[in-house]
């Protein structure tokens, strides 16, 4: 394996290992270990950000006392090793006019291209960290401490602390490891601390607090984003604590449009998770978006000459639950809410994806 990666063309300078923008805790933790191993098999990597990382990867790097990567503005002319993304919309600026090295990842496979030989290690588990953790075995490099407990905080993070559908045994035979490396007893204690950091939205703006996990895809021509989003921790003993989460879901509506509009979207959607119902509203903005979540989530085939997306909503819940979880899901007002919460790379892109293409191909 060591003699493959010598076919790479490092060339002279430093190779930059970065992941997405909006970055969270994999795509950074990942980043900074992977740029490590390289370090050790003697390429000049350097980890790198596409901008500044969420609430809960700081509290993760205070944590462990791990410096933040700096922040890469442009990759124009740069090596890069990209780390869980392989879609330019989500990629550092000038992304496409670096060279790519290597694609380390665990979502499909993005519009990136690369005309030389790469890397490119891609595996539908949990979390890009259990990707770099393999990869360490596989070298016979050995973990520190520290990047034992970066490896662990990204997996978690990713699979929502082992509950997440994309979550497999790879994941946690990963963490067991890691855990005893790194010294770290109380994986829940870690986890309780990284989701209330999650949702400290203090001294944020609701533009903020929504750009702080969105996601950009490109479906051919068209442009959107999904952002995700948690519903803050509220005080349970005042009354109207539905209002107030309603209240927050608006405010987080309120600021789609300018988003959008800034970014030059088609559309924009949104995810949001409220935990204390264990339920997620998906929302919507731009010409006709209606028309998309209606065909993603509402529709059942025929009706209205309108079809449902490949595969229908209580099928594909119980698919990734194993058939033990029974989806719900009702409309209020203008969103959608599904009881229990549902996953954004597994569930919302691939029917938003679906729904698009097909009004894109009635339109044609
Ligand atoms: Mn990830």
């Amino acid at each position: 394996m060591r003699r493959i990666f010598e076919k790479l063309n490092w060339g002279k300078g430093v190779t930059y290992v970065i992941g997405h923008t909006a970055p969270d805790t994999d795509t950074v933790c990942s980043a900074i270990t992977y740029a490590n191993l390289m370090r050790e098999l003697g390429y000049n990597c350097k980890a790198a950000v596409a901008g500044k990382p969420n609430k809960e990867t700081q509290y993760i790097l205070e944590r462990f006392k791990v410096e933040a990567p700096q922040t890469l503005e442009d990759a124009t002319g740069c090596r890069v090793i990209l780390m869980d993304h392989s879609e330019y919309a989500q990629a550092v600026h000038g992304a496409p006019q670096a060279r790519i090295l290597q694609v380390i990842d665990h979502h499909g496979i993005g519009n990136i291209t690369e005309s030389h030989s790469v890397i490119y290690r891609s595996l539908p588990i949990g979390a890009t960290c259990t990707i770099v953790y393999q990869c360490y075995k596989e070298f016979g490099v050995g973990i520190s401490k520290e990047s034992a407990s970066l490896l662990i905080a990204g997996i978690l993070s990713d699979t929502n602390c082992f509950t997440k559908a994309s979550t497999t045994f790879i994941d946690l035979d990963a963490v067991s490891e890691l855990s005893e490396i790194a010294g770290l007893e109380d994986l829940h204690e870690l986890y309780k601390e990284m989701e209330r950091a999650t949702t400290d939205y203090s001294g944020m703006s609701d533009g903020e607090i929504f750009l702080n996990n969105m996601k950009n895809y490109s479906i051919g021509e068209i442009r959107i984003a999904i952002g995700s989003i948690d519903v803050p921790e509220m005080n349970d003993a005042e009354p109207g604590l539905d209002e107030k989460e309603m209240e927050f879901i608006d405010r987080m509506h309120a600021v789609m449009p300018q988003i959008m509009k800034e970014l030059n979207l088609d559309f924009i959607f949104a995810k949001i998770d409220n935990h204390r119902e264990n339920a997620t509203y998906i929302l919507h903005y731009g010409k006709e978006s209606d028309e998309i979540v209606k065909r993603a989530f509402i529709a059942s085939a025929g009706e209205d000459g309108v079809s449902a997306a490949e595969i229908p909503v209580e099928e594909a819940i119980d698919k990734a639950h194993e058939g033990e979880v029974h989806l719900e899901r009702k409309i209020c007002g203008e969103y959608i809410k599904f009881t229990p919460t549902v996953n954004r790379k597994f569930f919302v892109l691939p029917r938003i994806t679906e729904a698009i293409k097909q009004k894109m191909a009635n339109f044609a």
